[in-house]
Order: C-alpha cells, then sequence, then structure tokens
C-alpha cells in the first residue's frame, strides 16, 4: 500500500502528498462516512491509486494530535504569529493560544510581525514582554524595529525550527500570517487584507486549511480566530501549559495545588517575587476560572 499525508481537502477530494513529493487526488472509500470518521488534513494515511488523479484513500494511520480549529492532525509545530499592533499585541490572547498547543503537545514559537510600523514604545514594550516568554523558555522571533525584514532573513530565522516538521500558523485575524508565508513563497501568492478600521481586527481572509510544502517542511496558513475555548482541559492539566507554573507548583505544599485560594502556595510567592511574571499569573487565573465555571459536560477525553 502507498504511504502519504493529506495536504488538501476539497470539494470531497482528499490531495495526499507522498514522501517522494508527488501529488494524488483521491475520495475516501465508502467506509469512512458509514463509521463517520473524517479524514483530516494532516493525516497519515494508505491508499491505492489507478492514476494520479484517481486514487482510494484506504485507511488513517494513528494521529499523533489533532487541532478543531484549524482542523489539522499531526502538528509538530505552531508557530503563533503576534502583531505588536493593528490588532494590539495581547499577552491574555498569546497564552491562550500558548495553552492550545501545549495541550496537544505542540511545540510552539512565538514570531511577532509588524515590527516594521511600530512606535519605539510600542517595540519596547513587546521587547519586555518577549524576554519573560524567552525566560521560561519559550523561543521568540522579534525582527527589528522599523524594519521590514527581507524573504531572505525571514527565511533564515524559521528554517531551523519548520524542517521535516508539520507546521500551523495560528494568530488572530489580521496578524499577518498569510504576508508572512507570500514573503517565505511570493509565488504562493496568498489573498491577505487590511484590517478593518472601524472595527480594529481582521477580515477573516483566510478561510480553508492547506498544508503547503515550502522550506523542506509542510506549513498550515490558517483562519484567524481569537476566541478559544477549553472544552476538556481540566484544572490540574491547565498549570501543565503553563511551564514555569507547572515547575514552580512542586514546591506547594499541596501536590494538588492549583495556586489559586491554598496557603504556602510556591507559585504565589514566586509571582509576588517577581520570578513569575504577573500577567502569566493572572492569564492563568483567568483560565482557570473559565474551566471551573464551564458547565459539566458527559463523557471525559479520550472517551469521545
Ligand atoms: N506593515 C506591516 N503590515 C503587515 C505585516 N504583516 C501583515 N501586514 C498587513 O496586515 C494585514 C493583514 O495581513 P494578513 O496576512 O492578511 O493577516 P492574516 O493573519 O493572514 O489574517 P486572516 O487570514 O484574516 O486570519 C494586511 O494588510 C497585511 O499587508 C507586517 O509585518 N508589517
Ligand atoms: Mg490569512
Ligand atoms: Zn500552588
Amino acid at each position: 500500500m502507498n504511504k502519504g499525508q493529506i495536504i488538501k481537502a476539497l470539494s470531497g477530494f482528499y490531495y495526499i502528498k507522498t514522501a517522494e513529493g508527488t501529488v494524488y487526488q483521491t475520495r475516501a472509500r465508502g467506509i469512512f462516512r458509514k463509521k463517520k470518521i473524517t479524514p483530516l488534513v494532516g493525516d497519515y494515511v494508505e491508499f491505492s491509486f489507478g492514476t494520479e488523479q484517481e486514487g482510494s484513500l484506504e485507511t488513517i494511520l494513528p494521529r499523533k494530535n489533532e487541532l478543531e480549529r484549524p482542523s489539522v492532525s499531526n502538528i509538530d509545530l505552531g508557530i503563533i504569529v503576534m502583531s505588536i499592533s493593528d490588532p494590539d499585541f495581547s499577552t491574555s490572547l498569546l497564552d491562550r493560544f500558548l495553552v492550545s498547543v501545549e495541550y496537544k503537545d505542540i511545540q510552539p514559537l512565538i514570531y511577532v510581525t509588524k515590527t516594521d510600523i511600530a512606535s519605539e514604545a510600542e517595540y519596547n514594550r513587546v521587547k519586555t514582554i518577549c524576554k519573560d516568554y524567552e525566560k521560561i523558555g519559550y523561543a521568540v522571533i522579534l525582527p527589528e524595529q522599523g524594519k521590514t525584514m527581507e524573504p531572505e532573513d525571514i527565511k533564515e530565522s524559521l528554517q531551523p525550527y519548520v524542517e521535516d516538521k508539520t507546521v500551523v500558523f495560528i494568530g488572530q485575524s489580521g496578524a499577518g500570517k498569510s504576508t508572512l508565508l507570500n514573503k517565505i513563497d511570493p509565488q504562493l501568492n496568498i489573498k491577505t487584507a487590511g484590517t478593518s478600521k472601524s472595527l480594529g481586527r481582521g477580515r477573516h481572509t483566510t478561510r480553508h486549511v492547506e498544508l503547503i510544502p515550502v522550506m523542506g517542511s509542510l506549513i498550515a496558513d490558517t483562519p484567524g480566530f481569537s476566541a478559544i475555548q477549553f472544552d476538556d482541559i481540566t484544572e490540574q492539566e491547565l498549570s501543565e501549559c503553563f511551564p514555569e507554573i507547572w515547575e514552580k507548583g512542586k514546591d506547594c505544599r499541596f501536590s494538588s495545588c492549583i495556586h489559586q485560594n491554598e496557603p504556602d502556595c510556591a507559585v504565589k510567592a514566586a509571582v509576588e517575587e517577581g520570578e513569575i511574571a504577573n500577567h502569566r499569573y493572572k492569564n492563568y487565573l483567568q483560565v482557570l476560572e473559565e474551566i471551573q465555571n464551564r458547565k459539566p459536560r458527559y463523557g471525559k477525553k479520550g472517551e469521545k
């Protein structure tokens, strides 16, 4: 059986790329529909074919992970694209993106855009924030202020992270995900659009998911989103998604401490001493409260 990865799903066809780089147009066997299984972009699959246009998707190999929005699987690296302004940089949103990738065991990389139009004050504010994230261990790419990054420099900065990986761009609408991909490969000519001045946010220009072969990797440009809900993450799991909180939490008096109202909490002490950034702790508490106020759901993670 031939093996490959689904790079695009469109009008009932699944496009499968093999290791050699050939792309086959296939249809999924009827059994998938009967079993209510939807093949996802990113799935590693087995398939048969008559011609390159007439293949049949036979089996889906086990998934390493699966994202819902965007709907993709087997992601190794999530590049979180954050603009300094237009739309404004928000650590609350960044932390939500980070939680969603950490929870799925996806390696994160933070990429800051619009450094060319940022004022010195805006730039310095974001630079200080980026240092907090680097201290935690996150990789951050922050181009210089006032300069437009040349395609060669962008590629050089991303290459070590993306090589041989399945990658998604994540970020709110208007952050510049598609623009970044166009700079990596101008032939892609992906549609981009200015943010809406009246709404102060992006226009949701990108609408479908596709894995694009660039720089020896497969990268998905994705539609921007900013309302992230954490439907199945538990209170305990949340602190695992904040690496520095997880690490400090080992010193709390109670091993079940969720660093909210418990006595002798090492995390709270570290926040007071400035060892853990205030905004990180604040954002942690905010998501924690959302989890606590979430309506109970039936069926646990993994039982679906
Ligand atoms: N000055 C400047 N403008 C940028 C930069 N990156 C993106 N833009 C502009 O920001 C607007 C939005 O960019 P897009 O690439 O469409 O944003 P997106 O993240 O793909 O948005 P969605 O597809 O809606 O999720 C466009 O007008 C871009 O030209 C940048 O680094 N500097
Ligand atoms: Mg886009
Ligand atoms: Zn604690």
